[in-house]
């Protein structure tokens, strides 16, 4: 068997004698590559995450104007960070500014995820960086595992949710890149049964998509539930239906001067995995390069067999049932 990690983590080895205790009474299981998952509240995490979603609900303050960005890995993270970056910083810079943030960082070191960066090792972080409002962060939590910590907060939170075949595909590459490993046919069957189970990494993704999929339509003011597909096929329609919740709604002035194509140009997968800041560079032990592959929906039909198809399809019905939540 293949024992790789996902995400290489090089941080997060601190686990406290309280979490062992704790992981010791959870659930366990372990996903395709044999690494070790415990599900606390639901979700399946390595046991390192888990000392940074404990940091997180321990120690993590909301402020008023904070934005959450959350997505299910490889579901269009490393875009909506992007797309949020451009949105709230065009007052300051327009894309073809020297010193526009995208052009010098990948999305995902501008916008730090809170359990596997920020709280990994402590539930109180240095957040100086944080020193201009709103604040952004990202999370692959699900919604519910949030809701305490931010009860009575009116922050912000926007889901972006992929569907499961490409997530997955997208999952497979992503796995083989970083490890440089070939991309074998027998870790993607194990990914798909670990999908399948549900026991995978932040899995079962049915429940982390509902998680949100509830959440914005019991408080559509504070989560906006978006979909890759749909930023795909009308990414006009999206970008503004995301800056409108975001409160920074387009001008007309700003419409008529082509900053709605401008903003989705200069975070367009294409222009992004152009930038020599993602050929090069790392974060968190992960090449930049690997956030970027093709982003095409429907990729999954060139490698999925039918029978793994048909399986998926009908988890995804069954789990999905009644909620009005359709892929
Ligand atoms: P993460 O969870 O590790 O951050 P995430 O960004 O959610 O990964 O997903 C990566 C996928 O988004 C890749 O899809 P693919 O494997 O099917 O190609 C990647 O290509 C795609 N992606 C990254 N940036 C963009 C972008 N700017 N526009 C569209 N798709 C993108």
């Amino acid at each position: 068997m293949d024992l790789i990690e996902l995400p290489p983590n090089v941080k997060g080895d601190k686990i406290s004698e309280e979490t062992k205790i704790l992981i010791s009474s959870l659930p366990s299981d372990a996903d395709g590559q044999g690494k070790k998952l415990c599900k606390y509240q639901g979700c399946w995490y390595y046991h390192n995450t888990l000392q940074g979603v404990l940091n997180f609900q321990r120690g993590f303050q909301p402020q008023e104007t904070d934005i959450i960005l959350a997505s299910f890995p490889k579901s269009g993270t490393t875009w909506l960070k992007a797309l949020a970056v451009a949105l709230l910083e065009r007052s300051k810079n327009r894309s073809s500014d020297d010193h526009h943030p995208l052009l010098s960082d990948n999305p995902h070191g501008i916008v730090p995820f809170l359990e596997i960066d920020m709280y990994i090792e402590s539930s109180s972080p240095d957040l100086t960086k944080f020193s201009s409002l709103p604040r952004l962060f990202s999370t692959h939590m699900p919604l519910h595992t949030m809701q305490e910590t931010l009860k009575n907060s009116p922050c912000k939170i926007v889901y972006i949710c992929r569907n499961m075949k490409d997530t997955l595909i997208s999952w497979w590459f992503f796995v083989c890149a970083i490890h440089k490993i070939e991309l074998k046919r027998s870790i993607l069957d194990s990914i798909y049964e670990s999908f399948c189970s549900g026991a995978i990494y932040y899995g079962p993704f049915w429940d982390h998509v509902l998680s949100y999929w509830r959440g914005s339509l019991e408080d559509p003011k504070h989560v906006l539930f978006m979909r890759y597909e749909e930023m795909k096929a009308e990414p006009h329609d999206q970008i503004k239906r995301l800056a409108d919740f975001l409160e920074c709604p387009f001008t007309k002035e700003e419409e008529e001067s082509g900053l709605v194509e401008e903003v989705l140009e200069l975070c367009s997968l294409s222009n992004l995995k152009s930038l020599e800041v993602n050929k090069t560079e790392k974060v968190n032990n992960v090449e930049h390069k690997n956030y970027f592959r093709k982003g095409e929906v429907g990729d999954w039909k060139n490698y999925l067999t039918p029978e793994m198809e048909k399986k998926i399809d009908m988890i995804v019905q069954e789990k999905l049932q009644g909620s009005n939540l359709k892929f």
